[in-house]
């Protein structure tokens, strides 16, 4: 592979995806912040990657966006047969039905909004849980780690943000997916960009921006 260039903040989730299979086949990927090129909302950084977002990756000509996309062009689903056909559908429930809803984690939002992107997350979790339970586990990917356990970086932002801020039991009623999180923090690969997310997290927190939002601090302690 020619070497490329991996457009990611440390603390995001869905770059966290990317970085984990970076990481994980030591691939020739630079991972640089966008403000190098002027920050996600500038027109440089648009002109490459015109929805702002990261995580965005550039190889020679080929630009990508769109976490998913970005994971066919590194790693194509590894898995076969309806293991297949559960990761991708675990990875795009993620990516869909969170996906919406993510921002009411992190930025000021209307009661209604954050009522709504509850029940998103409660739907989300509620069918990893089910999804996996259809597998062997305790992965998605079955022993190693495979497309639906990519989402994993997500669960950072919920185990930190959704007891502390919103009275909300992550793995209520989803055994599986509790077994599940055992199984991913016991991998080295993932426990790099939980940390990663964590500090992340911690700056946010000491920057009193969960504070501002929420009216009290919390120490990150998911990982
Ligand atoms: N569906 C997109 C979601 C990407 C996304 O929401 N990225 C967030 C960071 S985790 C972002 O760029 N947020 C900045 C913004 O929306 O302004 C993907 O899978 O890549």
């Amino acid at each position: 592979m020619d070497k490329g260039t991996l457009y990611s903040y440390p603390v995001s989730n869905y770059s966290g995806m990317v970085r984990d299979v970076i990481y994980r086949y030591v691939l020739p990927i630079d991972i640089r912040h966008p403000q190098e090129l002027g920050g996600i909302k500038s027109p440089e950084y648009q002109a490459k990657f015109p929805t702002g977002k990261i995580p965005a990756l550039e190889v020679g000509d080929l630009k990508l966006y769109e976490s998913s996309v970005i994971l066919d062009y590194l790693l194509p689903s590894p898995e076969e047969g309806e293991r297949k056909y559960y990761n991708l559908l675990a990875e795009r429930v993620h990516d869909i039905y969170h996906g919406a809803y993510q921002g009411i984690m992190y930025r000021p939002s209307t009661e209604d909004e954050t009522r709504t992107g509850l029940e998103a997350f409660r739907f989300t979790i509620g069918e990893l849980d089910r999804i996996l339970g259809l597998m062997d586990g305790p992965l998605f990917g079955g022993k190693e780690i495979g497309r639906g356990d990519l989402v994993y970086p997500t669960f950072g932002f919920y185990l930190h943000i959704l007891p502390n801020y919103h009275d909300f039991d992550v793995f209520a009623d989803c055994a599986d997916l509790a077994d599940w999180w055992t199984a991913i923090k016991a991998d080295d690969i993932c426990r790099k960009v939980l940390k990663e997310i964590a500090a992340g997290l911690q700056e946010w927190e000491d920057a009193g921006h969960f504070s501002k939002l929420y009216g009290k601090q919390s120490v990150v302690d998911f990982i």
